[in-house]
């Protein structure tokens, strides 16, 4: 555009700008696009024109400060989120056409309250049908597969498999059920009972990755490469690790401004997973880029200071058009839901949990739905993700009460996607990203809803570069907590991006005698709430109104539009992924489409 009309962008500057960028975000077929891309150019100068004559200036849009920064090249503000998700973002999920194994076939009874082990003994026969290093289809034609049926403990009453490219297939969420009707959790017992676990290793369950070499260069946010000590033992296309487990006295300057308390024990521990797009003498380069806030690699423990790891996992792991259907509420022993109650234990927090997949790349839960779980689903040390279209619900308890933990919960994961969801369940927590033992950076939360009354939850234990992109619910900082040990709940490049606040009650008071309403002044860094984020950005909050402070302690590093909702790009995640790729990939158009976002 600035080629066409240069007297234009001189007289109008940014506003024509911002109008370009817009543009972009019209959805358009590929090889459409140059040509139309011109005519919309055309004519957003002459929507700007009109806009300058007809409306106030307040009503018209703005394009935020960061993402222009951002398409001209500066790489030091805003992590590139535009990875995340299955097969970086640029693909869409595939419908696989490996071979199918109905259940059926292997002796499900599609009817309702199949009793004894037949529904669930069929599943796992199925799955075992399927040969080794093929892929296989689960399907399960319309009707209730019922493998909740005993509250015994034992392992044969759960599903629980180690291999890849094995994708659960249904007739749609509300056609074939998955049925839970008991849990094989007890109280006082801190395992959760999951009903259906998938893994990617061998042997163990954790963190049996080993050291390949050193890492022998620094690295800042956004970098693709990183220089090793040796590169035996790697090769291109190998999946790694970037790993470094700090002493729990070292953070570094990773909590700058801020500084650590005596109580966070667990210290600075980054795992990022990544694949080696080539090899050049003694440097690495991936595919994507590092999104750990910085890497000094001479920092670290002995034998801890950064360095590539293995990453044992499988690929192609897939549950769509499912209903997984637990059974929490009134009428469980435990009712009602008490967050970490000490009558019960770790129960009321994931005592009904339908699904983990564990060390997973390239794989998806979507178009599926989780009906009366506490804690509908695990996705843990996984990377490349997509969780999509889902829907996290519950019908058997129409109060007022919490109902449950947790919904959307990622934990050690990198570059995964989770949105274009609705949590519609009371629960907790809002979209959990948790750094449990390997910390949790680079995902990105989009374009969800979930409950007015939570908040996005960073779940502590070293988290960075977390993307909220469109998201819609509350913003309790009561939502994010982890172990006190944990903290901070989030290092460096938090993004609150286009979220509309739907919190109407404003207060998320200390207590009934503190007399400050929390959004009257939401800090970042918060001693009295437990509440440590180190200087997140927020761009266009809209919605219920929310006072940031923006110097001092507990502040935004960056504040741009708050309480506009009319700032583009409207997505982080989108604006990236085009800017980068120089089209909207089909899986987002097709969204659109079915008016999906
Ligand atoms: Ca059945």
């Amino acid at each position: 555009m600035a080629r066409l009309y240069p007297e234009l962008v001189a007289k109008m500057g940014a506003f024509v700008e911002a109008s370009y960028v817009e543009s972009k975000d019209w959805p358009m077929p590929q090889n459409q696009a140059n040509g139309e891309q011109k005519m919309k150019s055309l004519y957003s100068v002459l929507i700007v024109l009109a806009n300058l004559f007809i409306l106030p200036a307040g009503s018209l849009s703005v394009e935020s400060r960061l993402w222009r920064d951002f398409v001209k090249g500066d790489r030091t503000q805003l992590p590139d989120f535009s990875y995340a998700g299955y097969a970086r973002g640029e693909a869409r999920v595939p419908d696989v056409d490996w071979p199918a194994y109905n259940v059926v076939d292997y002796g499900a009874d599609p009817g309702p309250d199949t009793p004894g082990s037949k529904d669930l003994d069929a599943i796992k026969k199925a799955i075992k049908s399927v040969p080794a290093c093929e892929g296989g289809v689960i399907f399960f034609p319309e009707g209730t597969y019922d493998i909740g049926n005993s509250s015994s403990q034992s392992a044969d009453n759960v599903i629980h498999y180690r291999r890849g490219r094995i994708v659960w297939r249904g007739d749609g969420r509300d056609k074939s059920i998955i049925h839970m009707k008991k849990t094989t959790a007890t109280a006082n017992t801190y395992t959760p009972k999951i009903m259906v676990s998938v893994f990617g290793g061998a042997a163990s369950d954790e963190n049996l990755d080993t050291r390949i070499t050193d890492i022998t260069s620094d690295a800042k946010l956004n970098d693709f490469s990183i220089d090793v000590k040796s590169t035996s033992g790697l090769s291109v296309n190998q999946w790694v690790k970037i790993y470094m487990l700090a002493g729990e006295n070292e953070f570094y300057d990773y909590l700058l401004p801020y500084s650590k308390l005596t109580s966070w024990t667990t210290g600075a521990r980054f795992s990022e997973r990544h694949q080696i797009k080539s090899i050049d003498g003694n440097t690495l380069t991936f595919y994507e880029p590092i999104l750990i806030p910085y890497i000094r690699h001479t920092e670290g423990a002995d034998g801890t200071k950064w360095g590539i790891y293995t990453f044992r996992h499988h690929e192609m792991i897939g549950f769509e058009n499912l209903c997984f259907r637990g059974n929490w509420g009134p009428d469980d022993p435990y009712w009602p839901y008490v967050h970490h109650d000490p009558a019960s234990s770790e129960y009321d927090d994931s005592g009904w949990t339908a699904l983990s997949i564990n060390d997973a790349v390239n794989s998806w839960v979507r178009r599926c739905r989780f009906t009366n779980y506490t804690n509908s689903q695990f996705i843990r040390n996984c990377a490349f993700f997509s969780y999509l279209e889902n829907e996290i619900d519950q019908d058997t308890y129409s109060g007022d009460n919490w109902y449950g933990h947790h919904g959307i919960f990622l934990i050690s994961c990198n570059y995964c996607i989770a949105g274009a969801s609705a949590t519609t369940a009371k629960l907790t927590h809002g979209p959990t990203n948790n750094g449990y033992l390997q910390g949790n950076g680079g995902n990105v939360i989009w374009r969800h809803k979930y409950h007015p009354s939570t908040g996005p939850d960073s779940h502590s234990y070293s988290i960075w570069s977390t993307l909220y992109d469109l998201t819609e619910g509350g913003l309790k900082r009561r939502a994010s907590t982890g172990a006190g040990y944990g903290r901070p709940n989030h290092l460096k490049h938090f993004v609150l991006w286009n979220h509309k606040n739907t919190d109407p009650a404003r207060g998320d008071r200390l207590s009934s005698s503190d007399p400050t309403s929390e959004y009257d002044e939401y800090a970042f860094w918060d001693h009295r709430r437990s509440f440590y984020y180190v200087t997140p950005t927020v761009v266009g909050i809209h919605g219920q109104p929310v006072n940031f402070l923006t110097s001092g302690i507990g502040r935004v590093e960056t504040l741009e539009y708050n309480g506009r909702d009319d700032i583009r790009p409207r997505s982080l995640y989108e604006a990236q992924l085009e800017l980068r790729l120089g089209y909207l990939p089909q899986w987002i158009r097709e969204l659109r489409k079915d008016g999906k976002l």
